[in-house]
């Protein structure tokens, strides 16, 4: 079995910056609308028309996979082709709403591999937990276009799989980790898997039943320099697929006891569709006029130690190195500073090396910083 990942930036342009948590205050929200959805079961006879999809697992058998019932979702993330240009992106987050009643009970955290195997599960209920995607069977990647001819493109109507009747690990379109590998079957396989995200809310307490309408938001952890590289790639590509798992039981003819959500099916809705929020900290281009060079580094450094305003590029609060580094990835001035000495906390910025051309942008890029 081979499979194709839809990524491609060397990690090494990453290693110097971080993200920072959730955050508000100069940041810029940018809300998205589901462009791609498909409740990826083998048995869905309408995909791309659906108006919920279900996520159940599978676990003990032979034919299905592990995480069985997925639902996939893509995004159009081309207007933040500006934005993502200039600021660091420093939190992204899934909303999804469910769709069923009472049917599962909320559990806000990871449970261990060891839960799914052999012992007891130490909370009640099971997470729904996010990762990435990636496609096979030729496929080449996903597409948002619905009316796409192209075979190499998986849409939201494309086949399950092209091996009639084999439905374990013959998805078209699979949950995967950052690199590309499919994390469908990771219990039978004994590997624990850290999902780039675990579903939580306000509205429902930790072992409670979760009702109709209820919203759930998964705030991916970019701290994860590969799940940070694959969102890096998909803001250069201009669009980002996602897979909501889980391992709660089914039974054929019982009563539903897994989560559902709403779909758009197919350009109509029944409630909330999924979407995606994107936030961004502040421009690099402090001085607003368009080069992101020195004279910015001076103004960020005129706000050196400062709690709040425009310099502080990542929102955490704290004008330092953090935000020199992100400045530095967005630099377009000449001559571009590839070393500083950065002053200590609260130490005024007295003076710093520059030497050599290098740390030019040449692409989004997502920034990372402590
Ligand atoms: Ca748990
Ligand atoms: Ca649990
Ligand atoms: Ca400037
Ligand atoms: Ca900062």
């Amino acid at each position: 079995m081979s499979y194709s990942v839809w990524t491609s930036i060397p990690l090494s342009a990453l290693l110097a910056f971080c993200i920072v948590p959730p955050s508000v205050g100069n940041a810029e929200l940018v809300p998205l609308e589901i462009g791609f959805d498909r409740w990826m079961y083998p048995f869905n006879g309408t995909p791309g028309l659906r108006a919920t999809g279900s996520v159940f697992g599978a676990l003990g058998s032979a034919d299905f996979d592990n995480r069985d019932a997925q639902v996939l979702v893509g995004f159009d993330t081309s207007p933040m082709a500006t934005l993502s240009g200039s600021r660091a992106l420093i939190s992204l987050t899934l909303t999804v709403t469910t769709a069923s009643s009472n049917t599962f009970v909320y559990d806000p955290t990871v449970d261990p591999l060891e839960s799914y195997l052999s012992d007891p599960d130490a909370d009640d209920g099971r997470p729904l937990e996010l990762f990435g995607v990636a496609v096979r069977n030729g496929f080449l990647r996903p597409t948002l276009d619905t009316n796409s001819t192209d075979p190499l493109l998986f849409k939201e109507t494309s086949p399950f799989s092209t091996s009639p009747g084999v439905f374990r690990s013959s998805r078209s379109m699979f949950a995967a980790d950052a690199l590309g590998a499919d994390v469908s079957n990771n219990v039978s396989n004994g590997q624990s898997v850290v999902p780039w995200a675990v579903g939580r809310t306000d509205t429902v307490a930790p072992g409670a039943t979760v009702p109709r309408n209820t919203e759930f938001r998964f705030s991916i952890d970019l701290n994860d320099l590969e799940t940070a590289r694959y969102v890096d790639d998909a803001l250069s590509v201009g669009e980002i697929y996602l897979s909501l798992t889980s391992f709660h039981s089914a039974s054929q003819g019982g009563p539903p006891s897994f989560p559902s959500f709403y779909l758009d099916a197919g350009g109509t809705s029944l409630g909330p569709t999924p979407r995606l929020e994107f936030e961004f900290g502040p421009s690099s281009d402090l001085n607003e006029d368009g080069s992101v060079d020195g004279a910015d580094l001076g103004l960020l450094f005129a706000s050196w130690g400062g709690t709040s305003g425009p310099a502080d590029l990542n929102v955490d609060q704290l004008v330092d190195g953090a935000d020199v580094a992100i400045l530095f990835n967005y630099w377009s001035g000449d001559p571009a500073p590839i070393s500083i000495a950065v002053p200590e906390l609260g130490t005024p910025p007295l003076g710093f090396a520059v030497s050599g051309l290098g740390c030019r942008r040449s692409r989004r890029r997502v920034n990372l910083s402590r």
